[in-house]
């Protein structure tokens, strides 16, 4: 009352609404009048009002764009999650778009989805922070652009405020196949044939076909064939038949092709001679087989293969169609030991230090792949089985036949058809990377394939395959010192590598390899492209995608890539090895793992592990990246761990081991919340614990309770102490709820 003057109108800076409110009201933040006698207040500039505000309500503006968003990829699915934005302009009424763009990876430009995209929940007026988009194309990049809106975002002819994902699709399966064409018809048979699909989206494994006489559908017949024609035959004369063909890859199976319809030769039509012949034709390509049959293995054993080679699988005979029936080296590999300075691209090599040449240095990425790795004859290789799948192919195992030497077991990395000029160099790139190093636990580099169109990488085969997979089917069958073997296997790997200047950036337990002796190797090495391969990387709003749970914080955050940060990755390949697979942080959202860890969280300690290699993973995991250990040192404390197994006894304590819960793990100590003493010194308020404990908060789970009266009641009165206090009380209550707590 005091503010009105004399006359009873509101002086400018105030309002009054309606004349029959008693009094007149300051502006609300972010407007102003300065009229007096003012029924509202106008917005500040960038500031809006919707239509909806009521005139006491502040002036908002749209919100900063989201924040920290990153990507999964599965397949062709992608999951987008981020968090909301620093300003959210002053209003509760923030949703997200997606926008959603295609783009060419050669020429940049990108283009609208279009409708073929599907958004769950939706795509526009998304309230939560997340969001997938399913049905997209495979081995495609998209772009993401995650806006962020408001109630007044329409008023703001400003630029939209958004934060964009880029992403490449994995995998798909393969497209229908679209054209099937008739071949020979009997009374009693069909032939057909048709094309491969137009995106096979990796290699053909085989196709099905179903058929089924017309208008009887419930009983149908289903072939399996490797090749792209059929004979469908007992069928019955002058009758008409549907066939759908579909095709599988190592994704799976794709769609049914469309109905196509044919129908068997009426019974009149020569039948008796049509029967007589069938014994006659049946003799001669029996008869004509076994001849080729002698011819091509004479051929084989009289070249190279020293009667070795197996019959190349029918699944080559699809996916390579040309071989060339010829074995041996092309060019042999150069010992880079044996002239002892030698000149690559610039780079001078000093006799006894090795060090990693980068394959980018080359001017030609194909001198670079025959440098460093061996040409293989396409011939002899026979490929059995496909055992896994990437970015790039199939991963396939089988047999190396070289000449004047034994059959050897090889897995081998096929670059799928219809790869572009830069996929193949960058495929390459992984094998003039691997072709340098020479090492018992670095996965061993046979060769490549590179002429043809075929293009493959062969190294030695690891019975076990992927550790990831390996642990996790063997869950608690191995001694203490077996794991410590394995880990000490990969240690020194790591040190080899990182002694040659290597950096590997994607060291996970799903890319070491293990073979029968259980000797462990180090694998999947690559150019820019390491991670595109790998299910697990996430992209960072800074577009490089990243592993989140094995990277140190510094490489997520500025992309600070060296021996450290794969020491790092190293400590969780250890908390992986040691918990026989599990998964590192659980199902935590690599959002959570962020905060998680940059708050100075950590993985706590796997059951029944030993108390020093607990203490190894800790150490892997120190913050400041120049406190952790070096490989070379890793590699000694093991072996010492090895040679004196009595000191692996001491497992980390029961108790104080919190089984699916994050351990605080700052600088100051590997736990520092034990009382509340630690925590009040931990944030400067150390002053106050002897008043907590008087008064009965003498534990954390009882601290956890305090309120802003309770503090008053205590007698911290000072409003920063208050929210210093309440701000780290409330980390507490957070990690409480998620789970996580400090020891
Ligand atoms: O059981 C296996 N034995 N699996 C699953 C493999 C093997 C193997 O020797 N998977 C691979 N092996 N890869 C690819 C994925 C590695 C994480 C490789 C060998 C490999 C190849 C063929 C080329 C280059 C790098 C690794």
């Amino acid at each position: 009352m005091d503010s009105l003057p004399k006359k009873w109108v509101c002086r400018p800076g105030f309002f009054k609404a309606s004349p029959h409110s008693p009094s007149c009201s300051k502006c609300p933040p972010h407007s102003y009048t300065l009229d007096e006698a003012s029924t509202s207040c106008l917005c500040e500039e960038h500031y809006f009002r919707k239509e909806s505000d009521p005139p006491t309500m502040a002036c908002t503006r749209p919100p900063s764009a989201p924040r920290s968003a990153i990507s999964n990829v599965n397949e062709t699915s992608v999951f987008l999650e981020w968090i909301p934005p620093a300003d959210t302009g002053g209003r509760k009424d923030v949703s997200y778009y997606i926008a959603c763009k295609k783009c060419n990876s050669h020429s940049g430009l990108c283009e609208a989805c279009g409708g073929h995209v599907r958004y769950l929940p939706q795509q526009t007026g998304l309230k939560n922070t997340s969001v997938m988009m399913v049905d997209l194309l495979a081995h495609t990049n998209y772009t993401f652009e995650i806006e962020a809106v408001n109630g007044v975002s329409d008023q703001n002819p400003g630029a939209r405020q958004f934060v964009s994902v880029n992403v490449t699709t994995n995998q798909a399966a393969p497209s229908p196949v679209s054209s099937v064409k008739k071949g020979k018809i009997t009374k009693n048979s069909i032939s057909l044939s048709w094309q491969e699909p137009d995106r096979p989206n990796g290699i053909i494994l085989e196709y099905e076909i179903k058929y089924f006489e017309k208008d009887q559908e419930m009983s149908y017949t289903i072939i399996k064939s490797k090749e792209t024609t059929i004979t469908a035959d007992s069928l019955k004369p002058g009758s008409a038949y549907v066939f759908q063909i579909r095709a599988r890859t190592a994704a799976g199976y794709g769609g049914f092709s469309r109905r196509f319809e044919f129908e068997t030769s009426p019974v009149s039509v020569a039948a008796s001679s049509d029967q007589s012949q069938i014994p006659i034709i049946v003799v001669s390509v029996t008869v004509g087989v076994i001849l080729l049959a002698v011819v091509i293995g004479f051929l084989l054993s009289g070249s190279c293969c020293d009667g070795g080679c197996g019959w190349a699988s029918s699944l080559r005979a699809v996916a390579y169609p040309s071989l060339t029936w010829r074995c041996g080296y092309s060019k042999a590999k150069q010992d880079p030991e044996e002239e002892k300075m030698h000149f690559h691209n610039g780079h001078i090599k000093l006799p006894g230090v090795r060090t990693y040449i980068d394959p980018h240095t080359y001017e030609d990425p194909n001198q670079a792949v025959h440098e460093f790795a061996k040409e293989i004859e396409v011939s002899c290789i026979t490929i059995e089985r496909v055992i896994g799948a990437g970015e790039f192919g199939e991963v396939c195992s089988g047999r190396l036949k070289l000449q004047g030497k034994h059959e050897l077991p090889v897995a081998i990395k096929t670059l799928k058809v219809g790869y572009t000029e830069k996929q193949r160099r960058d495929f390459l790139g992984e094998a003039s990377i691997m072709g340098q190093f020479d090492h018992p636990n670095i996965i061993h580099l046979e060769g490549v394939v590179t002429k043809n169109k075929s293009v493959m990488i062969v190294t030695e085969y690891m019975e076990n395959g992927s550790l990831d997979t390996f642990l996790k089917k063997n869950d608690g069958q191995f001694t203490v010192i077996q794991l410590v073997g394995m880990l000490r296997g990969i240690a020194s790997g790591m040190k080899y590598l990182s002694d040659m200047g290597y950096v590997h950036r994607d060291l996970a337990a799903r890319n070491i390899l293990i073979n029968s002796n259980l000797v462990c190797k180090v694998s999947d090495f690559g150019l820019s492209r390491v991670l595109e391969d790998d299910p697990e990387a996430a992209y960072t709003t800074r577009g490089g995608k990243i592993p989140i749970r094995w990277t140190a914080p510094e490489a997520i955050a500025f992309r600070k890539f060296t021996s450290a940060s794969d020491v790092w990755s190293y400590g969780i390949v250890m908390w992986e090895v040691m918990s026989y697979g599990e998964r590192p942080y659980w199902e935590m959202t690599n959002q959570d793992v962020i905060k998680a860890v940059e708050e100075g969280y950590r993985l706590p300690s796997p059951m029944d592990c030993p108390a020093a290699l607990y203490q190894l993973m800790l150490d892997c995991w120190q913050k400041d990246r120049n406190s952790r250990p070096k490989f070379d040192e890793i590699v000694s404390m093991l072996d010492k761990l090895i040679r004196n197994p009595s000191s692996l006894k001491t497992l980390v304590n029961a108790s104080s081991r919190v089984s699916n819960l994050l351990v605080e793990h700052s600088p100051v100590g590997s736990s520092t919340y034990r009382s509340v003493g630690e925590w009040l010194e931990a944030i400067k308020m150390g002053r106050y614990t002897e008043i907590f404990m008087e008064n009965g908060y003498s534990s954390m789970d009882a601290v956890a309770q305090v309120t802003i009266e309770d503090l008053r009641r205590l007698g911290v009165t000072l409003v920063g102490h208050q929210k210093k206090i309440m701000n780290s009380l409330q980390e507490v209550k957070v990690q409480l709820v998620n789970g996580m707590v400090p020891l």
